[in-house]
């Protein structure tokens, strides 16, 4: 029996991304969601298989301890030495949480004009919607060639999800130099979110060095997880300069939290080390491969595209033929069990421009990705529109 979607009683709300990945949730094959769903490596399985002995080391420590130990860790793997080194670091249940507090703050600073890099993940336009912030698309494109002469004021801060969700589009340290400038001389905080950095070495330049170089205000979201298949057990790090004194995040964070837990402090540290000693490199390893089956399942399907190609993120859009839209494919493929997203949602301002495409997720085990590629393949050769040639 398929479940009956909770959302369909309000048939005027359309449903999130979310909302569309709980429906995979333990449904059929899901390739729907971005989260970490592949096996464990055997590095991994040897922590894992030591959770409870990490459990009772972790009641036995000194929280702030951990926490810092995991902070500095997770941040030197991924190459933010100056991070490590400086920066104030909160650790948050997940990265959503931390880029509410980071919403907050700026609504309670009056910054409440926000850019936001378009497409990206609907989550992050929602959160800084929702609590009332407004919002300015700014294109990949756009961010990619620089800071235009834009009069200073239009803005109270510049939002970049980087490598960006679902597009793989990394901002180069020369551009992201730029807007850090821009940023400094028109008083507009620069706030990155760097979730999925760990796939992407081109993400893994040191960032803060570029930031605390520029003179501009900024805030960095950082995630562990999206990397390693732990079961959502997670950190969002919600990261700034200590000379940041006018953002309440600190006030803010504890109105929300006291901390997360010491067990997955331990853990995250522990993964961490592992990330470092090749964990990151068997990671993309697997990702690289994923993608590959996929895209070769879909070669020869006709007018069918990749149009992320140097993308290195756990998810890979698929370009329809034209004539097809994302929200029937995706809805068709859910019909057979089969759970990708639609890309309406992740063009947050101008859902019409992402209907041509769906997303798949490549954190999976390869058999669940290459199922999922030959249903995809043969919904798309049955359905392909008639072309008068
Ligand atoms: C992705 C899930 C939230 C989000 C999934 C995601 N949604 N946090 N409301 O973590 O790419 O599927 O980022």
């Amino acid at each position: 029996m398929p479940q009956r979607a909770w959302f369909d009683a309000v048939p005027s709300a359309p449903p999130n991304l979310t909302e569309l990945e709980l429906l995979a949730m333990g449904h059929g094959i899901n390739v729907a969601d971005g989260h970490a769903r592949q096996a464990p490596t055997p590095t991994q399985q040897r922590i894992i298989d030591e959770f409870p002995a990490l459990f009772e080391q972790a009641a036995k420590s000194c929280p702030a301890s951990l926490d810092i130990e995991a902070q500095r860790s997770y941040l030197c793997a991924l190459g933010q030495e100056t991070a490590a080194r400086e920066a104030v670091v909160l650790s948050c249940y997940s990265s959503s949480v931390a880029i509410e507090i980071l919403a907050r703050a700026f609504w309670e600073c009056d910054m409440r004009r926000v850019g936001l890099v378009h497409p990206t993940f609907d989550n992050i336009p929602d959160i800084l919607r929702g609590v009332g912030l407004d919002l300015t698309p700014v294109s990949e494109e756009q961010l990619a060639m620089g800071p235009p002469p834009v009069a200073a004021g239009a803005l109270d801060a510049l939002f970049i999800t980087t490598p960006n969700n679902p597009t793989g589009c990394v901002i180069p340290e020369k551009p992201l130099s730029q807007w850090a400038h821009w940023c400094a001389r028109s008083g507009v905080v620069l706030a990155l979110d760097a979730s999925f950095r760990g796939f992407d070495s081109r993400a893994q330049y040191d960032h803060y060095a570029v930031l605390t170089d520029s003179g501009c205000r900024w805030v960095v979201v950082e995630d562990t997880g999206k990397l390693w298949p732990t079961l959502d057990l997670k950190i969002g790090f919600l990261v700034f300069s200590p000379s940041e004194t006018v953002l309440p995040l600190r006030r803010i964070y504890t109105d929300i939290l006291l901390g997360v837990s010491p067990f997955i402090l331990l853990m995250v540290h522990r993964l961490a080390e592992d990330a470092a000693a090749g964990g990151l490199e068997l990671l993309r390893g697997l990702i690289e491969h994923n993608r590959k089956l996929l895209r070769n399942q879909l070669q020869h399907v006709p007018s069918t595209s990749f149009p992320d190609l140097r993308s290195r993120v756990p998810v890979e859009r698929i370009a329809l033929p034209d004539g097809m839209t994302g929200t029937v494919v995706s809805s068709d493929l859910r019909g057979q069990n089969i759970h990708v997203l639609p890309g309406r949602n992740f063009h947050w301002a101008a859902p019409r421009e992402g209907e041509g495409f769906i997303r798949v997720a490549l954190g999976r085990k390869p058999n669940v990705v290459e199922t999922a590629a030959k249903a995809i393949r043969q919904y798309l050769e049955q359905h392909i529109p008639d072309r008068k040639s």
